[in-house]
């Protein structure tokens, strides 16, 4: 069952969110938020961010029949690397896994965090039992990478978003090898005076729909008491997905469950992950309040037509 309880927005909440909370981690854990999404083998997946008693990030993987009963692991699946060159920068926690299927394997963006800040990393994996780190692929300063699931002319492609100056946009890079990123350019920036004013960011993977490339992204507002992190989504261009061509006006999904107002950060909906059904529904998969992690739906057309609104 999904609420409809606000028509405000157009992703409807699961009834029985959140769908896994610290209680639901085999381990002593602080909290669990941010996870990447994936159908695997006939079973959902999710790539969850554990953050453990020391405040450290983890990710933890969880499977599911039907996409809202999960069983979680009893170990992390990728834990803080002891090898270099990741262990540097990883000491303070692996964060924000997102994951493409791209032909026959599964990529990985996850953000390796230490003192020098985030910057992006780069995993694979067949199987989700064996996850081969391959690489740091962006300096200190970026994250909220995702990859899209094919290449663009002859070009791998992702969505980042460094640290420049005052401001926190979307951008574009362009890799022949996955590992060397560039010829990199701003394509969405934040919209002062809107609700995605001070800083917004790639949530899940890009969708490629008739109508362009689909993005759901976060967007954030300052408020004299702290930030409220909300969902909305935009439209790039197919063969040059550098071009937005639309974006929604308004969130697809605000903060207003209790679960996503109280938390350690309060009033966040962040997303890693969404999975698109043959049916044309998206489950969408959030971290509510840094604290735990809920699923809603929407329909694929009522987002693309949600970009129709805006350009701006
Ligand atoms: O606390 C909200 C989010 O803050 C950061 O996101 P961003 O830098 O993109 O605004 C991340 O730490 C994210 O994990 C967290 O949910």
């Amino acid at each position: 069952m999904h609420l409809h309880k606000y028509p405000q927005d157009i992703v409807r909440r699961f009834e029985e969110n959140p769908i896994i909370d610290r209680d639901d981690i085999p381990f002593n854990c602080n909290t669990v938020f941010n996870a990447g999404a994936v159908k695997y083998k006939d079973e959902y997946l999710l790539l969850l961010r554990v953050e453990t008693l020391e405040g450290r990030s983890c990710l933890v993987l969880a499977k599911s029949p039907n996409g809202y009963d999960f069983e979680v692991e009893e170990e992390p699946v990728m834990d803080i690397s002891k090898e270099e060159p990741f262990a540097t920068y990883e000491k303070r926690g692996i964060e924000d896994p997102r994951i493409t299927l791209f032909e026959d394997r599964y990529y990985i963006f996850y953000t390796a965090y230490s003192k020098y800040g985030p910057r992006i990393a780069l995993a694979e994996t067949k199987d989700f039992k064996n996850i081969k780190r391959l690489g740091l692929v962006s300096q200190p300063g970026n994250k909220d990478a995702v990859l899209f699931p094919r290449k663009i002319n002859g070009l791998f492609v992702r969505f980042d978003r460094p640290s420049t100056g005052s401001t926190a946009d979307m951008w574009i890079s362009y890799s022949p090898d996955l590992i060397y990123w560039g010829n990199s350019k701003v394509v969405m920036e934040i919209r002062p005076g809107f609700w995605d004013s001070n800083k917004i960011g790639a949530g899940a993977a890009p969708i490629e729909t008739r109508e362009g490339w689909l993005e759901i992204y976060h967007g954030v507002k300052g408020t004299g008491t702290g930030r409220i992190y909300r969902l909305g989504c935009a439209l790039f261009d197919l063969e040059d997905p550098s071009r937005l061509i639309g974006r929604s006006k308004i969130p697809i999904i605000s903060p207003r469950e209790l679960y996503e107002r109280t938390g350690d950060v309060p009033n966040v909906i962040f997303t890693c992950g969404a999975i698109l059904e043959e049916n044309g529904e998206v489950k969408l998969y959030y971290g509510a309040a840094d604290t735990c992690i809920c699923v809603g739906t929407c329909q694929l057309e009522d987002l693309i037509e949600s970009c129709r609104s805006s350009l701006y």
